[in-house]
């Protein structure tokens, strides 16, 4: 998963031997984009895909959000490893995203002037099969299958555009620490409340079967009502589960919740920082 701060050298990646696909930042665009070529997946790629993604359909009965499971199922991935231009004529009606090829973590600034323009990036190599269970950075399957399908609601197709455009102002305002942990603990590690329990809707919840479960039904983390504030002062672990999820209401709620001016906010919570350092 991703970090607030970038956790991975994107300099050091740029000579991966498979020129075009794993990590390969030496063919991109100047927007960090590269075509999804199809050919390239092979069928070792298309095995695995079937595998990660029957593996996860399974769990999501009970534990992912309905808006979740509707496109899940509408997207049809039994077809094999999808292709984003045609996952982009369907997208296009229903919000007016487009998802781009990437070739993995982008800058900061850059990952948000893509999100600001509804353009979602999606990682376009496939995990090794040593890293079937767990993988730290985002993986196609991980961009695709946990980030896509919330894509196609409304209101939070608005949020995340929202999101990138308040990245680029925090930039400005030494705000990522405290935003980076907005963009954790919904659109990666969010929880919804949906018939009487609680259900998944982040994407990092969404795409592991070890998390799908542990965030729904574990009595151990700690589950907190939705609060801006309070969701920047949690820090989070990039490499286990977290201890903490913040529960929404509604994605109306998210939405709401999220549209006031967060520079006091960040001029805040810097004041604790700096008083906590002091003490
Ligand atoms: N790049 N491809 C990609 N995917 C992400 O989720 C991502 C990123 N770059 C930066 C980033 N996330 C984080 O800084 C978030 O906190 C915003
Ligand atoms: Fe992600």
């Amino acid at each position: 998963m991703v970090a607030g701060t970038q956790p991975f050298d994107i300099s050091a990646k740029t000579h991966d031997p498979r020129a075009g696909l794993r990590g390969d930042y030496a063919h991109m665009d100047a927007d960090y984009t590269v075509a999804q070529d199809m050919s390239r997946y092979d069928a070792a790629m298309q095995d695995r895909w079937q595998r990660l993604l029957a593996r996860q359909m399974r769990l999501l009965p009970g534990r992912a959000c309905r808006a979740f499971i509707e496109a899940v199922t509408m997207l049809e991935m039994r077809r094999g490893i999808p292709s984003f231009a045609e996952v982009n004529a369907a997208l296009a009606a229903r919000t007016g995203w487009t998802l781009v090829g990437v070739p993995g973590l982008l800058p900061d600034a850059v990952f948000f002037a893509h999100l600001a323009d509804r353009r979602f990036p999606v990682t376009v190599w496939l995990r090794e099969e040593h890293e079937f269970d767990y993988i730290v950075e985002p993986d196609l399957f991980h961009d695709f299958f946990g980030h896509v399908p919330m894509l196609f609601t409304p209101v939070y197709a608005d949020y995340l555009q929202r999101y990138g455009q308040g990245g680029l102002k925090a930039a400005t305002l030494s705000g990522l620490d405290w935003l980076a942990r907005l963009y954790w603990y919904t659109i990666e590690f969010g929880l919804l409340r949906e018939d009487g329990g609680v259900r998944a809707y982040g994407a990092g919840i969404l795409s592991s079967p070890k998390e799908l479960v542990y965030a729904v039904e574990s009595g151990v983390p700690v589950r907190l009502p939705f609060d801006v504030l309070e969701v920047m002062r949690t820090p989070y672990l990039i490499d286990d589960v977290q201890s903490q999820y913040f529960v929404l209401e509604s994605f109306e709620q998210l939405l709401a919740d999220t549209a006031p001016d967060f520079a006091p906010l960040y001029a805040r919570l810097s004041a604790e920082a700096r008083a906590a350092v002091k003490a």
